[in-house]
């Protein structure tokens, strides 16, 4: 891809974030790649002049749900939509933005015999079509699909490079996506490769830039240990596509939160997958571009701050509270995200330790109710005065941070009353408190935030009465 064209736009960027001239990662964007409603044309039109304004210098077209994409990849895009893409494509480079064109054809192509003769002239028919419109950056993903045939990917994508890449001469060497994408699957006990990750790291073109998503699917932390490992398997650096802000596995939860220190050891290439809620994603992908830009001196709290004041001006403050509560995703295999509300929680925990011995404990509480007050004001600032953009993308989550933030008052008041002896406020205050966690529940499949933080806090004190 042509990076001598965004030089200049990657100084400026970084003179705008005020960062040390750190060797920003190459190839720096957003891969399009996850799960539920893909885009909109207007949000996406709209991303290529954010990744322009941050130093973002790539885009991945890989949504998961566009069938032309994936399960209809054998068939061309129809024109209505062929005519969307190619406006897309004039904006990515209006932007300076290199657009890369992925197909995921792995869920049903054949590699051999003739079928496999038939599919790759497929195959080679929609990389065409796109070339048509300008476009010199592929990819050809295999994630997310049952059947493991590295030798038979290899293959294909050697074929790829051979009619298609070199028979044009000014295409960009393809990206790829292996079947075992995350370190621990691509291993053995003993450490060596599986047979999948042996057969497909040997027999890919050696120019080919496979992506991989760290020690897990969605997993916190990335170390150069397992950047340097997955470059002993596959014999050249890997490229990172990286698992947050995306939220497919659990769209109730938004990730809210900065991308965390990301280890500075010749990364050739990243790519922030984004949540389906394009406007609320701009958090993280800012705070993932500065980081990408300036890896040794990316801080994250501070690029996370700066991301809410430049997109959310007078509003920073309740939009920084609320996004506090809001950037830790966890089920039982994906865990990623900083902890929601930190200092709030070590307040409570120092509030727990404090209540029983009455030490200091009327103060506390007293600060705790500050808190809660503040919660809820701030829900209720932010569903009236939001942009329309950002509050259609989380009404629910601001309405459940407004009812647990009103029933942590309540605990506290329900705590208040047992400790003066007044049972029957107690009593009714519990039975009030109980009915407004049934609303909180049956909220939840919808809304998720501040589980361990504004949520925990009822049953706990709950618990305690
Ligand atoms: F290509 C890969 F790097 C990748 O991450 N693939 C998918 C991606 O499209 C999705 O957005 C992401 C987050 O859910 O994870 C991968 O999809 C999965 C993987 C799982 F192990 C979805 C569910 C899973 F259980």
């Amino acid at each position: 891809m042509n990076l001598k064209k965004t030089a200049a736009s990657v100084m400026l960027a970084l003179m705008a974030h005020g960062a040390a001239f750190a060797a920003p990662i190459p190839v720096r964007g957003i891969v399009e790649g996850f799960y539920g409603t893909p885009w909109t044309q207007e949000q996406r039109v709209d991303m290529m002049a954010f990744c322009e304004a941050h130093g973002l210098n790539a885009y991945i077209y890989a949504p998961k749900d566009d069938p032309y994409h994936r399960e209809k990849w054998r068939e061309p895009y129809p024109e209505a939509q062929f005519k969307k893409l190619a406006a897309l494509i004039r904006e990515a480079q209006k932007h300076n933005v290199t657009f890369i064109f992925a197909v995921s054809p792995g869920l049903d192509t054949s590699y051999t015999a003739l079928h496999g003769a038939m599919d790759r002239k497929k195959l080679l028919a929609k990389l065409e079509s796109v070339y048509g419109l300008g476009v010199r950056d592929f990819a050809v993903f295999f994630d997310d699909i049952k059947e493991k045939d590295g030798r038979g990917q290899a293959e294909l994508m050697r074929w790829l490079d051979e009619h298609f890449v070199k028979a044009h001469g000014d295409v960009s060497p393809l990206f790829t996506v292996p079947t075992e994408y995350f370190l621990p699957d691509m291993r053995a006990a003993d450490g060596k490769a599986k047979p999948y990750t042996k057969d497909f790291s040997s027999g890919l073109p050696k120019d080919a830039l496979p992506l991989f998503t760290g020690d897990g699917v969605v997993m916190t932390g990335l170390s150069g240990k397992t950047l340097d490992d997955a470059a002993a398997l596959y014999g050249r650096r890997l490229g990172i596509w990286w698992n947050y802000p995306v939220n497919d596995y659990m769209e109730s939860k938004l990730a809210l939160g900065p991308v965390e220190t990301l280890p500075d050891n010749g990364i050739p290439a990243i790519f922030f997958n984004p949540m389906t809620f394009a406007e609320l994603s701009k958090i993280t992908l800012a705070t993932g571009a500065a980081c990408a830009l300036a890896p040794e001196s990316y801080e994250p709290q501070a690029a996370w701050e700066q991301a809410i004041r430049e997109q959310y001006g007078d509003l920073a403050p309740q939009m920084e509270r609320f996004a506090d509560q809001s950037q830790h995703l966890e089920n039982n295999w994906a865990k990623i995200g900083r902890p929601d509300g930190a200092a709030l929680r070590a307040e409570m925990n120092a509030f727990w330790k404090a209540w029983p011995k009455g030490e200091d404990a009327d103060l506390r509480l007293a600060a705790l109710r500050k808190k809660f007050g503040e919660l809820s004001e701030t829900a209720k600032t932010l569903q009236r005065h939001l942009p329309k953009k950002a509050l259609r993308e989380c009404k629910p989550q601001l309405r459940q941070l407004q009812r647990l933030a009103e029933a942590d008052s309540l605990a506290l008041d329900l705590l208040e009353a047992e400790r003066a002896g007044d049972e029957k406020r107690a009593k009714k205050l519990t039975e009030t408190l109980e009915k407004k966690m049934k609303k909180i529940k049956e909220a939840e499949p919808k809304a998720k935030i501040s589980e361990n933080v504004c949520r925990a806090f009822i049953e706990e004190a709950l618990a305690k009465a």
